[in-house]
């Protein structure tokens, strides 16, 4: 197979230049150029020779492009290599990895500080997955108005002490959107978070212009093809991308191997080496180091919990993939 040059500007097929995937699953893509201009893009056949044998392309994907034959769109001749990629299971539990969304700098976990109630055990795994695929997490906690403050701030405490950066933010009395702003400028972020906690009001509220649908129900209108829907790169007018990602609600933790949960958990990695037993799964062994950092109370409780139950379901999910491959 000849390698198309990565170097040159043009190409017996006419100028190249570079783009962004924003959307697509397959078929036909929205890929945005350098110049801002966006536009339908298909990959050209050799290239299609080639994610057939492995490599897909995902949203997100920095590509190299030409013009298409008939005038009408873009060819996609080559992929970029990634910096990163965050990857799901495949619906319904079948073995499999789909790339959800590549080259992000990080993951931005919504919940809400009320209406809906947050859940810390849900935020946990978004943060696991993040962690698992070497994403950097940022938590918002937006409505923050509609709790009261120091309640609020208690309630995320453990994260804060875990390292990562918590924003408690409103989208109704304007509280932390500058600070949040900074965090999104120049930078790919993936929006995650449960449904009705603001994400698409605050990208509206952040970024005029961009639109995006608030209140309703963009979950339910999806339910039953969760397969095709993929995730949305939204460019921002400061530069940089905002990712909507529809049914990372059901993000699995696929392919993390329960020796590597511990290490997602930041605040356990001072005490991960330092258990009696190397092979320690810091679940009931004497002389885990971990366990002692929850009793001496250096460890949140709460988010020892949360290990504790991923590592026995990463567990069970390995022995059904085990015995189904025998
Ligand atoms: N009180 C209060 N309400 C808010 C705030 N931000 C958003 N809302 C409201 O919460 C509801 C849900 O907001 P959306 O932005 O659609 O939520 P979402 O997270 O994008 O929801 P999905 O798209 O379904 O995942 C809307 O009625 C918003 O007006 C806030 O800071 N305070
Ligand atoms: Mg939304
Ligand atoms: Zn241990």
């Amino acid at each position: 197979m000849t390698r198309i040059p990565r170097k040159l500007e043009e190409t017996a097929d006419g100028p190249l230049h570079s783009g962004r995937v924003l959307s697509g699953t397959g078929g036909v893509w929205q890929v945005r150029n350098d110049r801002g201009e966006i536009r339908g893009a298909s990959l050209r056949g050799r290239l299609k020779l080639v994610s057939d044998s492995g490599v897909k392309l995902s949203v997100g994907d920095n590509v190299k492009l030409i013009e298409g034959e008939r005038g009408d769109g873009w060819m996609i001749t080559e992929i970029d290599p990634r910096s990163t990629q965050l990857a799901r299971r495949e619906p319904g539990g079948r073995a499999g990895e789909r790339v959800v969304v590549a080259n992000l700098d990080q993951v931005v976990v919504v919940f809400a500080a009320a209406n809906p109630e947050p859940h810390p055990r849900m935020l946990d795994r978004f943060l696991v997955i993040a962690e698992a695929n070497s994403l950097a997490s940022r938590i918002v906690i937006n409505k923050s108005e509609l709790a009261p403050e120091q309640a609020t701030h208690a309630r995320f405490a453990d994260y804060e002490a875990a390292g990562y950066p918590v924003h408690f933010t409103s989208v109704v009395n304007g509280m932390g959107l500058d600070q949040l702003h900074v965090a999104f400028d120049g930078k790919t972020s993936a929006l995650s978070g449960p449904s009705g906690v603001g994400k698409s009001s605050l990208m509206n509220v952040l970024y005029p212009g961009l639109n995006l649908r608030v209140g309703e129900i963009s979950e339910s209108v999806n339910k039953g093809r969760h397969t095709t829907v993929g995730a949305v790169m939204h460019p921002l007018p400061g530069g940089g991308y905002v990712a909507d990602t529809p049914g990372l609600r059901e993000v699995g933790v696929w392919g993390l191997k329960p020796v590597d949960l511990p290490d997602c958990f930041p605040e356990f990695r001072p005490f991960i080496h330092a258990c009696r037993f190397g092979n320690c799964s810091h679940l009931s062994e004497p002389g885990c180091a971990v366990i002692a950092a929850v009793a001496a109370g250096s460890v949140s409780t709460a988010r020892y919990d949360s290990y504790s139950r991923l590592r026995i379901e990463l567990a069970e999910t390995e022995k059904r993939w085990s015995k189904r491959t025998l």
